[in-house]
């Protein structure tokens, strides 16, 4: 409800009001008249004496009177609310008699009345009509090749907005000769492109359009219409369904190109690109409308439908804050979905959820559904539990329009209506286009296997392009030659260009991007990355001063920010937050932004990160690193919804745009990044090799096991490690402040553009030992993929070398104090993926007497670093190494405190004792 026009009366002015407004509609504010038209609507009809009720006749109703413009007010409500389900926008339903929301004489109105003039002041601005020709209009406007689904939305002034451009419709939709024969044309090019590659390339997948060639006239008038509503940018997303002739019709993508790739011959260009299938590959494009350039980049996706959403709507946010399009008017997100993809996958409502949230929104997206009516070979029924495949959207604020795919005018009238509507208020909008899918799931399918009745409908089935060349031949705005003369252009375009890629293919491969290109390895020895005494100085001066009457909860002042105060003033030590921080506070000072986002990450899940203060007393905010903050150069950190796809997807897709930038997501624990897993797998292992497609985001995954459970200890390591080859992304488990600091500042000064998986820790951001000195951060030093033993053991007294990552050395180092072992050498891989052999070579050549290698950890023998790392550590040493950890289990870790303090205890005994275990 909006809160705005109910906040300004009291109930009883409310009771009064309505009270006026049934003696006279037209004598109160308009978004309180159609607020009382749904409140009359739903409770059935004015609230009457219980007596009058009783004697109500259903021809007693004049419909000049009173109450009897009520009854028009409840009529015209009734179009409103229910006209979408009377509306012929599926092109498959039999024409039958038409149904409406509700008859005259439902309502209580006589046949004579029907002619009788009214003003309804709530319906086309009071213009007076006869009861017959106002459902005329709503007939023609609720009940026709749109249905409209607007009643789920509070605010009456988009309410009120939406209404008066539908009423406009009243007197039908005619964009003249010219925009028909456009629309025409069209049609004949989604359809004769769908032929031509079936007659070309028999028995070759491309996921056809047909059946949904409307498509292509809805985006094309919509793109046409960007300039001129100061879009210039349009990122767009969508799945196999019509990809190619999206990419042809509306991105213009060389024809030839698009033919090249189904030759049996087709080699991407790239040296280690593994590729992908056709009709998952984007491309960027630039057209230019009236001589004003509009830049749209399809992206690259994977099979997983819906896995690009959040990662286009990232993207958006990106292109946006790199154009500093603060308004969001100038970057437009563009969805396509299928039917049973949007009602079935949950990412969709997540996505949703985010498009309204501070740190997320990027000012409305307009989607389309290609509403074809199956998935695959699963019908409507089989598919949702929902009336329409896009319920789940009316959990925004958002129009819902069902749209006859094969009405152009509509379907231009429908695109024009979106991009004015997201313009306007900055919130999504649903375009659902009703189609059907002419052949099977793909081309080698047979769709009559398992929806006989509907395929042969289909069959019988004019296309859309002819069934509107008809029209167009029957109001004389075409011609039988003229429709073969547009077919035989459109035809003959296509087999020059199909000639062209035969005589010469390797013409048109396309050319990589020269950043796209570099495909350098990642360093084995890392940049170096210190700060200078002064920045050091500087970034903690900034950290730890607050603004004049800022009071920060008292708790934190003593426990938080004194400590910060003195560590920076001392020189240390310095723990996890701090060098955090410094890392951060240091990339702004370079000109680089710097954005994190995950649940409650402002003030971190261990409240150790406190990034954004609350004043105690008036709970104002105050972000300390946000005074870096410059020109386009910002600090973002924000508190996400409780969702990891859609989350980590808007990363993903945020940092793909913003190359210069660091990009973090956190998860609260790392083992919830697997709610993300299609993200992690499709974009963030793979999408180098697939599609070129370089990302420096950082996923930030808490992990180690201190006996909170199954579930808060493990992030899963082994997954990113099974995902690891060609030098696709770097995992690291830090074990100190500084690595953690240099690995973050690495990650945007090392000239390489790959993902970082860093497993942060838990119980290490308060442990002394795991604390680094101010020394540590300051040039010349860097990040050290593997570290040496601190306690530099005598090499000749060593005999047994424990390799170990993150949080059990300091298991492992207090076990050897406290028993004074002395034939130990313990070596820290900190970086696990690409593993530094020589480094470790070099650690361990002073070793000559070691005899017994281990591998200790904390994670069952399935699971952590073991699996990966056995034979690579085996190969590098020549020798077999022995494994303390937990053995293979089925969860990660024990429940039961004891169980867990057992396990911990065996495996640090089992690093250091004689007993070999397999
Ligand atoms: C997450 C996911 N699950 C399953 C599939 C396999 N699959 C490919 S297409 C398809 C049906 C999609 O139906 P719809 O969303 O209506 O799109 P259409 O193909 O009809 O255009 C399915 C189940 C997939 N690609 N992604």
């Amino acid at each position: 409800m909006n809160a705005s026009i109910f906040s300004r009366l009291t109930p009883e002015e409310i009771t009064a009001l309505h009270e006026t407004w049934k003696n006279d509609p037209l004598s109160v504010d308009p978004l309180w008249a159609a607020y009382f038209e749904g409140y009359e609507l739903g409770s059935g009809g004015a609230p009457r004496e219980e007596e009058n009720a009783a004697d109500a006749s259903p021809y007693t109703v004049p419909p000049e009177s009173a109450e009897g413009r009520g009854r028009v007010n409840q009529l015209i409500r009734a179009y409103r609310v229910m006209g979408h389900k009377c509306a012929r926008f599926n092109p498959l339903d039999s024409p039958e008699e038409a149904t409406v929301p509700v008859r005259p004489e439902e309502l209580g109105f006589r046949p004579e009345d029907m002619d009788q003039p009214i003003n309804i002041g709530t319906f086309q601005k009071g213009r007076i009509f006869t009861l017959r020709e106002i459902i005329a209009h709503l007939r023609n406007t609720y009940c026709g090749a749109i249905g409209f689904e607007y009643q789920h939305i509070d605010n009456l002034e988009i309410r009120s907005w939406i209404e008066e451009k539908i009423d406009r419709r009243a007197d039908g939709v005619d964009y003249g000769p010219e925009t028909r024969r456009d629309a025409f044309i069209h049609l004949c090019k989604a359809e004769l492109f769908e032929e031509f590659l079936g007659k070309r390339f028999i028995g070759e997948k491309r996921f056809s359009l047909e059946g949904g060639e409307g498509a292509i006239v809805l985006l094309d008038a919509l793109v046409k219409r960007c300039p001129a509503a100061a879009i210039s940018h349009v990122e767009m997303g969508m799945a196999h369904r019509g990809r190619l002739n999206v990419l042809a019709n509306i991105l213009h993508k060389p024809l030839k190109t698009i033919f090249y790739e189904f030759t049996p011959d087709y080699l991407p260009e790239s040296p280690i690109g593994r590729s992908d299938v056709k009709y998952h590959l984007g491309y960027a494009a630039t057209r230019h409308v009236d001589g004003v350039p509009l830049h749209i980049n399809l992206s690259s996706n994977p099979s997983h439908l819906e896995a690009i959403y959040p990662v286009v709507e990232g993207r958006a946010r990106a292109r946006q804050h790199s154009l500093e399009d603060m308004e969001r008017k100038h970057v437009l997100p563009l969805i396509l979905h299928g039917d049973a993809a949007f009602a079935g996958q949950g990412l969709v409502a997540e996505v949703l959820n985010l498009s309204q949230l501070k740190g997320y929104r990027t000012g409305g997206s307009i989607h389309l559904i290609i509403n074809n009516q199956i998935g695959f070979t699963t019908s409507p029924d089989e598919a949702r539990s929902s009336h329409y495949a896009t319920d789940v959207a009316q959990m925004l604020e958002a129009p819902i329009l069902h749209i006859n795919g094969e009405s152009p005018e509509d379907l231009i009238w429908a695109a024009e209506f979106a991009l004015q509507f997201r313009q306007k208020f900055g919130r999504d909008i649903i375009l659902d286009m009703y189609c059907y899918r002419r052949l099977g799931h793909n081309e080698t399918d047979q769709a009559a296997f398992t929806a006989p009745m509907q395929t042969k409908k289909i069959e019988a089935r004019p296309t859309a392009a002819a069934l509107y060349g008809t029209l167009l031949r029957e109001r004389g705005e075409l011609t039988e030659q003229e429709e073969h003369g547009i077919r035989e252009r459109i035809w003959n375009g296509m087999q020059q260009a199909y000639d062209q890629m035969k005589e010469h293919p390797a013409d048109y491969i396309l050319p990589v991007s020269a950043q796209d290109a570099d495909e350098s390895p990642i360093p084995r020895l890392s940049v170096r990355t210190g700060i200078s005494p002064d920045l050091f100085r500087r970034i903690g001066d900034i950290l730890t001063e607050l603004p004049e009457n800022f009071t920060p909860h008292p708790t934190l002042e003593k426990r938080f920010l004194s400590r910060r105060r003195e560590a920076f003033r001392e020189g240390g030590p310095l723990d996890w937050a701090m060098a955090e921080s410094l890392a951060w506070g240091s990339l702004l000072t370079e000109n680089h932004t710097v954005r994190l986002s995950g649940q409650d990450c402002q003030r971190g899940t261990f409240s150790q990160r406190h990034a954004v203060l609350h004043d105690f007393n008036n709970g104002s905010v105050y972000t300390p690193l946000e005074k870096l903050n410059h020109g386009t150069t910002a600090f973002r950190i924000y508190n996400s919804s409780l969702s990891e796809a859609s989350v980590l997807g808007f990363e993903y897709g945020y940092a793909l745009e913003s190359q210069d930038a660091l990009v973090m997501w956190e998860a609260q624990f790392g083992d919830f990044a697997n709610g993300a897993q299609v993200i992690v797998d499709q974009f963030i292992a793979a999408a180098e090799a697939k599609w070129h497609q370089k990302c420096r985001i950082v996923l930030l995954l808490p992990h180690g096991y201190e006996g909170a459970g199954s579930e808060h200890s493990s992030a899963r390591m082994e997954r990113y490690l099974q995902l690891c080859a060609d030098d696709n992304m770097q995992v690291i488990n830090p074990t100190t402040p500084a690595q953690y600091f240099h690995a973050l500042r690495r990650q945007i000064h090392q000239n390489v553009h790959k993902p970082l998986i860093v497993f942060t820790p838990k119980s290490l951001l308060s442990r002394p030992e795991a604390a680094s000195a101010r020394r540590d951060f300051l040039a010349p030093s860097r990040f050290h993929e593997v570290l040496a033993d601190p306690e530099s053991p005598a090499p000749d007294k060593i005999t047994r070398a424990v390799f170990c990552t993150g949080k059990v050395y300091y298991d492992l180092d207090a076990y050897r104090r406290e028993r004074g072992i002395a034939d130990t050498v313990i070596i820290r891989v900190e970086q696990i993926y690409p593993l530094a052999q020589e480094q470790l070579t070099y650690l361990l050549a002073p070793y000559q007497k070691v005899r017994d290698f281990v591998w200790c950890q904390e994670e069952p023998s399935n699971m952590g670093a073991w699996g990966h790392l056995r034979n690579r550590l085996g190969r590098l040493f020549a020798t077999s190494f022995r494994y303390a950890g937990r053995p293979p289990m089925a969860c990660p870790a024990e429940g039961a405190k004891a169980l867990h303090a057992a396990a911990q205890k065996r495996l640090i005994s089992t690093a250091f004792g004689p007993r070999a275990q397999s």
